[in-house]
């Protein structure tokens, strides 16, 4: 099958230097920080709808865009997904965690308490597809998806909104309370909305690896 090419048209050409956009990008997505209290102030549909259509811009293996969002508002959804993770969370943080893990955590003073699911005005649920439409194959499910989530928390950051990475471990019972297909897998749970007043931060976790231990340059 050929694949028809049409003119790069539409390109987005910034205003300033590739330089001085580059530095811009990178100053307003250091101010994200990853919060776990939220406020309860309503964040529109429409939002979330513009958010979504962000993360779905992304590059995907063979462009099969091996994603599904599944935005929950509804509040016995929100709260039924927060039982169930705390009942995982329980079994985490007493058995499943070992020493290091959390010794890891302790930092970031987690624990098996996840009221952002009832608070935050919207629990977004990223599942993986791993077969598409017709059973068919897709590729570099997890790249794929990682890089959808990754231009998710940035579209929300950028649109004044908090977010937390949430990852209940295991999270299969994400799949069958929504009623995603068994073909979907449940990736990772993003609360949205406004950090909660006075929502703190922990110190530890605002440390970056400086450039010269992420980049090489040969
Ligand atoms: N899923 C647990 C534990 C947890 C694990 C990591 I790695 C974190 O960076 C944070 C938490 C929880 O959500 O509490």
């Amino acid at each position: 099958m050929s694949i028809e090419y049409v003119d790069y048209r539409d390109r987005y050409v910034p205003g300033g230097s590739a330089e001085s956009e580059a530095r811009r990008f990178h100053d307003a997505l250091a101010k994200r920080r990853t919060v776990r209290e939220f406020s309860d102030r309503p964040v529109s549909r429409d939002t979330i709808e513009w958010i979504v259509r962000a993360a779905g811009t992304a590059p995907s293996g063979a462009n099969k865009q091996p994603w599904h969002f599944v935005a929950v508002q509804d509040r016995a959804t929100k709260h039924a997904i927060r039982l169930a993770a705390e009942k995982e969370e329980r079994e985490f943080y007493a058995h499943r965690a070992n020493a290091e893990w959390l010794a890891d955590l302790a930092p970031l003073g987690t624990d098996e308490h996840k009221e952002f699911l009832d608070v935050a005005p919207w629990v977004v649920v990223v599942f993986k597809v791993t077969r598409g439409d017709g059973d068919s194959q897709v590729y570099y499910v997890n790249e794929s998806v990682g890089i959808a989530v990754g231009l998710f928390l940035a579209a929300a950051h950028l649109a004044g909104l908090a977010t937390l990475t949430h990852t209940p471990s295991p999270m299969g019972f994400l799949t069958e309370l929504l009623g995603r297909s068994k073909r979907e897998k449940p990736f990772v749970v993003i609360p949205v909305g406004y950090p909660a007043d006075g929502c703190r931060v922990p110190a530890a976790a605002l440390r970056k690896k400086g450039l010269e231990e992420i980049l090489t340059v040969v």
